[in-house]
């Protein structure tokens, strides 16, 4: 089983679309195993886009996704990471497909809505960024047998 780090966005938290996001990952088969509703410290979020450091959007990229509570997870399941990079979409939501979360929900570069990794390497390294060893809850889900074969 793969693990990838999903966060629901400033913009997606003000605009009450939490509970929907979540959903969607839920109802998908992925598990949930952590979850924290924080507001970001400033280093923090230096490092989690560090790898963007120094493009013209990195400022504006700091202050939009410190500037309120965010929604940090963790999901697992087969193939998680690009599962879950396929159901959020391009990064510009303008592009992104109608049925996925950017594409449902944005409209901007600058505002769509969600993180997630874009690799199993990135998974690993941001969720340590976000999470302790101990904040992973393992846990055997009973549904499981009805979504792998
Ligand atoms: P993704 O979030 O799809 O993995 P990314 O890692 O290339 O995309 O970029 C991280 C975030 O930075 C992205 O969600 C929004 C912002 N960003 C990327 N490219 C941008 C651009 N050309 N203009 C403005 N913001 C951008
Ligand atoms: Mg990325």
């Amino acid at each position: 089983m793969e693990r990838t780090f999903l966060m629901v966005k400033p913009d997606a938290v003000q605009r009450g679309l939490m509970g929907d996001i979540v959903s969607r990952f839920e109802k998908k088969g992925l598990k949930l195993i952590a979850m924290r509703f924080m507001l970001i410290p400033k280093a923090k979020a230096e490092e989690h886009y560090g790898e963007h450091k120094g493009k013209k959007f990195y400022d504006p990229l700091i202050s939009y996704i410190t500037s309120g509570p965010v929604l940090a997870m963790v999901w697992e399941g087969e193939d998680a990471v690009s599962v879950c990079r396929n159901m959020m979409g391009k990064t510009n939501p303008k592009e992104s497909a109608p049925g996925t979360v950017r594409g449902d929900y944005g409209m901007q570069t600058g505002r769509n809505i969600i993180h997630g990794s874009d690799s199993p390497a990135s998974a690993e390294r941001e969720i340590s960024i976000f999470f302790e060893p101990e904040d992973i809850v393992v846990y055997a889900r009973t549904a499981d047998q009805w979504v792998y074969e």
